[in-house]
């Protein structure tokens, strides 16, 4: 049982509670609760033993003493007495009405009381029949856009977000890593690739446990995951089966002499593979998911690496990001691939919040949390206060907070210059991780990672743009800010016509810098603003606004087609984190993904500059000037 399995039965339970009208201060310990277990890092299992210290898990902030005895129960028995009370009156079905819009716990709650409704089609049929409208605050607008929403949720149910997929990736992988003589996992197909969106889970898994005499073994190794829901199937080599969530997992196991081949089928997409096999026949070759062969004499041209695959065909190794059949194999061929951006070279990040707002931690935790993963500089950038629910600032406490990032960017460079502080504590731990790792194969290189400039933190802000186009703050405050980040967070309703001129008059005001999540899109949630995105994209382009890829993997907005179509016109583009915590800093990694299927370089970035060079882009450079450097 491992602790995010554990955090969601703790949050289930809040939601049942939620829906039981139960005690507030209840509901919030388990919320807590949930939340607390998801932070650790430590595996709650080892603190819940029988053996461990009893007071292991109430030193753990928010877990008192019930909360404990909750969770060595989850350990042992798979769930507590509390949430199998709750599951036995509502029914687990009733956790899904939560995620339908409108369907907040108490109209939830109220559907069961008045209709005893559980599950999704008993509420599409009573909305059809019209009984909702006899109950309170639910008329026939409500009816309509429940019945939309219904229709959205079933047609997204089958897919599922890649962060998602990424995070039971990772999991099963370091389950089938531990079975001894498996060496190699890989995540292919739409993951792979960095899709927004997967259908199914695809492993490959190699190594001398997955010979054919003996793979019958690692097989049942595989099946014998504790995450499986249902069992689908279960060959020699295949294992194929559900998890809670009902998102399927495919996992292969293989010889090492068909890995490369394998991993090119695999990863596909099918438009590329098509293309690819077409190209190897013309070729007097045929492509398969074991080997690259010649037609007429069946001898092996190609199968251990997907390079090797590649070169044989005359092309240059193509990044699976690429790989949808969008021009990727004429490039390739023409040696006109472009050499993809990658995380590394991502210097800063210029959007994320602080407890100012919404935000969970510091500024000064943020910074570190920036410093401990390489970055240069940071943007804070707080909300404003038409965002009241976030608790954002009016004018005088935007400037009394940027007072208070430019001393704490002071005080870092202090600490640097004195040769202490974050920055030269992570570098002589990379030396002594060095140090250590001597004998490893793979030696990392501290003199790369050593500091040679103060890490910096720009004063920043996320202006709200109001629904008539004005910004939440005055020109003066915006003027004394670095970095001013404009977004659109509310009149989701208003037409085309109107959200595309809303934002056209914004962006016009000379402060602005970012155009924050362009499109206001939600991957698998709601749909972008109804906004003219070819119209908006050449508006930044002219007025040298910068357009931001959001790595949330919520939004993940601009999306990788509409960031192709801003690089093609010329705009100034940025990879922002917009993290409400340190941990969420992460993010910048699947950010970048998505970058590299818009087929973008560092140098059509901005903040792989360094901070002077970035700085110097935002301000009034025009768009054209970007690519030479
Ligand atoms: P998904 O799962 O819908 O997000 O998308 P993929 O791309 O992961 O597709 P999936 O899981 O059906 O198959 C994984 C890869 O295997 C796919 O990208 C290409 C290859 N593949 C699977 N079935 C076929 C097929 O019938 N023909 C060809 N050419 N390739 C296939
Ligand atoms: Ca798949
Ligand atoms: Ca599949
Ligand atoms: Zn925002």
């Amino acid at each position: 049982m491992d602790n995010v399995t554990i955090a969601r039965m703790l949050e289930e339970t809040a939601a049942l509670l939620e829906i039981d009208a139960g005690d507030p201060f209840r509901i919030r310990s388990y919320r807590r609760a949930a939340e607390a277990v998801d932070q650790q890092t430590t595996q709650l299992e080892t603190l819940a033993a029988k053996d461990a210290d009893p007071k292991a898990l109430l030193a753990i902030p928010g877990i008192g003493k019930g909360m404990a005895t909750n969770i060595r129960d989850i350990v042992v028995t798979g769930t507590f007495p509390l949430r199998d009370e709750l599951l036995e009156r509502y029914k687990p079905s009733i956790l899904e009405l939560l995620r339908l819009p409108g369907m907040g716990p108490k109209t939830v709650a109220l559907v069961f009381s008045a209709l005893g409704i559980t599950e999704i089609d008993a509420l599409e049929q009573a909305a059809k029949r019209g009984d909702l409208l006899h109950l309170p605050r639910m008329g026939q607008k409500f009816t309509d856009k429940l019945l939309k929403g219904i229709e959205d949720y079933r047609k997204n149910s089958s897919r599922f977000r890649i962060d998602v997929a990424r995070d039971y990736a990772e999991r099963i992988r370091e389950w089938i890593g531990a079975f001894p003589g498996i060496e190699t996992i890989t995540p292919a197909g739409s993951l792979r690739r960095g899709r927004e969106t997967v259908g199914d889970l695809d492993l490959l898994v190699t190594g001398p446990a997955c010979e054919p005499d003996v793979v019958a073994e690692a097989a049942q190794h595989v099946a014998s995951l504790p995450l499986i829901e249902r069992l689908l199937a279960k060959g020699q080599n295949k294992v194929s089966f559900t998890l809670h969530n009902g998102l399927q997992v495919d996992v292969r196991l293989l010889p090492r002499s068909s890995y490369g081949a394998a991993l090119q089928y695999f990863t596909g997409s099918k438009m590329h593979n098509v293309a690819l096999r077409q190209r190897a026949i013309k070729r007097g070759l045929t492509l398969s998911e074991y080997a690259l062969l010649r037609l007429e004499d069946n001898v092996v041209a190609a199968s251990q690496s997907e390079q090797e695959i590649y070169h044989a065909l005359g092309l240059d190794f193509i990044p699976p990001e690429l790989r949808e059949n969008n021009g990727e194999l004429e490039a390739a061929e023409s040696h006109t691939l472009p050499r993809l951006i990658e995380r590394s070279e991502v210097r800063g990040d210029l959007h994320m919040h602080t407890t100012e707002s919404d935000g969970r931690n510091s500024i000064r935790e943020m910074a570190e949390a920036a410093i401990e993963r390489g970055l240069d500089y940071i943007a804070i950038t707080d909300h404003s206060k038409n965002l009241a629910m976030t608790h954002g600032m009016d004018d005088a406490r935007t400037l009394a907070h940027a007072r208070r990032i430019r001393q704490a960017s002071i005080d870092l460079a202090e600490e640097f210059a004195a040769g202490r502080g974050p920055q030269w504590e992570r570098y002589q731990r990379l030396l002594r991780n060095h140090a250590a790792q001597l004998h490893s194969p793979v030696q990392p290189e501290p003199e790369a990672h050593k500091p040679t400039t103060a890490f910096r933190i720009l004063a920043g802000v996320e202006v709200d743009i109001l629904m008539d186009g004005t910004l939440d703050l005055s020109d003066e405050t915006l003027a004394g800010l670095d970095i001013v980040v404009a977004s659109v967070h509310s009149g989701f309703n208003q037409t085309g016509e109107e959200i595309t001129a809303r934002v056209l008059r914004a962006i016009e005001n000379p402060h602005v810098h970012i155009l924050g999540h362009p499109t206001g899109r939600k991957v698998l949630g709601r749909e972008p603003y109804k906004i003219d995105v070819a119209r908006l994209l050449e508006a930044c382009a002219r007025a040298g606004v910068a357009v931001e890829h959001n790595s949330q993997p919520e939004r993940s907005d601009l999306s990788d087609l509409n960031l192709r179509l801003a690089q093609q016109l010329g705009c100034k583009i940025v990879v922002n984190t917009d993290a409400h915590a340190t941990t969420q800093l992460d993010h910048l990694a699947g950010g970048v993904v998505q970058l590299r299927r818009a087929w973008l370089r560092a140098s059509d970035v901005l903040n792989t500059r360094p901070v002077e060079r970035l700085l110097a882009g935002l301000r009034g450079t025009p768009a054209g000037s970007l690519s030479e450097g």
